[in-house]
């Protein structure tokens, strides 16, 4: 099957993909701040596979969104649906380095043992209190309020948490009809509040120094690193496009600041 995207900032659409909402608020959101596409090449922007016996070949659909504006270098959105189970949105906002900006960044994702949902304001630079200061205090608040509603995510991997902010949301939901309502009472609003606050962030940023930058900039990079070389999906990617196709997408599309 064809797509008809012809850029990353066309319309996503993956029938009974489960996250659906969260990009579409995300897109609301980024409407007011002149959006343009991200280069992404259309191997990229949309990807379809089939997997299981031949006799019931099951459908795997990949499609990539992504924008740039004035203070955001890349906001990228990779979203998956395999047959009716896998589902996966994996969201990460990335401002240019020369705003003391954290990324924003969202994985949601439902397989068949449960629902898995990381939420944060990831810091660049998470030992500089510059860095971290003036946003930590009101987003362990917006933490707080949502986290003691959900279940604990359990523990993440070790090298992994220096990655992650102090009000980092974290939970493993149990599916059907119960983690459907956690989802739309809990992590929609949750979501919302962090989303906002990150854009208020944005628009209170103002440029820094070069020296500054370059600093930023590194602690990025670190980030993008880690990621593009831990990635828990990698093994799904692989199974459902093949090795080469899944480093250049994880190296040159999702964590391409290296
Ligand atoms: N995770 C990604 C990308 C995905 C993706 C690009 C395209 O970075 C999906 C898809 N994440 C994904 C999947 C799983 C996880 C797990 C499919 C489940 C793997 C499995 O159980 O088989 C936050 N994502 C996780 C986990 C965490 C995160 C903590 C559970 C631990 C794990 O399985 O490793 N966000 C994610 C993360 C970092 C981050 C690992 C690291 C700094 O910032």
């Amino acid at each position: 099957m064809q797509s008809n995207r012809n850029n990353s900032l066309e319309p996503v659409s993956i029938s009974n993909w489960r996250w659906a909402y969260f990009l579409d608020e995300t897109i609301k959101k980024f409407s007011t701040f002149e959006p343009s596409p991200y280069p992404i090449k259309n191997d990229f922007l949309f990807r379809e596979s089939f997997f299981g016996s031949s006799s019931n070949p099951k459908k795997v659909i990949l499609e990539t969104w992504g924008l740039k504006t004035e203070k955001i270098r890349q906001a990228r959105c990779a979203c998956l649906q395999a047959d009716e189970m896998t589902s996966v949105m994996n969201l990460v906002i990335s401002p240019f380095n020369n705003y003391d900006l954290p990324f924003f960044g969202a994985d949601f994702v439902t397989l068949p043992k449960g629902h898995l949902i990381a939420l944060d304001l990831q810091p660049a630079l998470k030992d500089d209190i510059v860095h971290t200061q003036y946003f930590l205090g009101k987003l362990k608040s917006i933490h707080a309020n949502w986290q003691s509603k959900l279940p604990l995510g359990g523990d993440i991997p070790l090298e992994a948490r220096k990655y992650f902010s102090p009000a980092f949301l974290w939970s493993r939901i149990p599916l059907g009809s119960e983690g459907d309502q956690l989802i739309s009472e809990i992590i929609k609003p949750a979501f919302d509040d962090y989303l906002n606050f990150f854009f208020d962030l944005i628009v209170n940023a103002k440029r820094m120094s070069l020296e500054r930058s370059s600093k930023v900039l590194n602690g990025q990079k670190k980030y993008m690193r880690y990621r593009a070389e831990k990635d828990p999906a990698r093994g799904m990617l692989r199974a459902f496009f093949g090795n080469e196709w899944t480093e250049q997408y994880i190296n040159n599309i999702l964590f391409d600041l290296q």
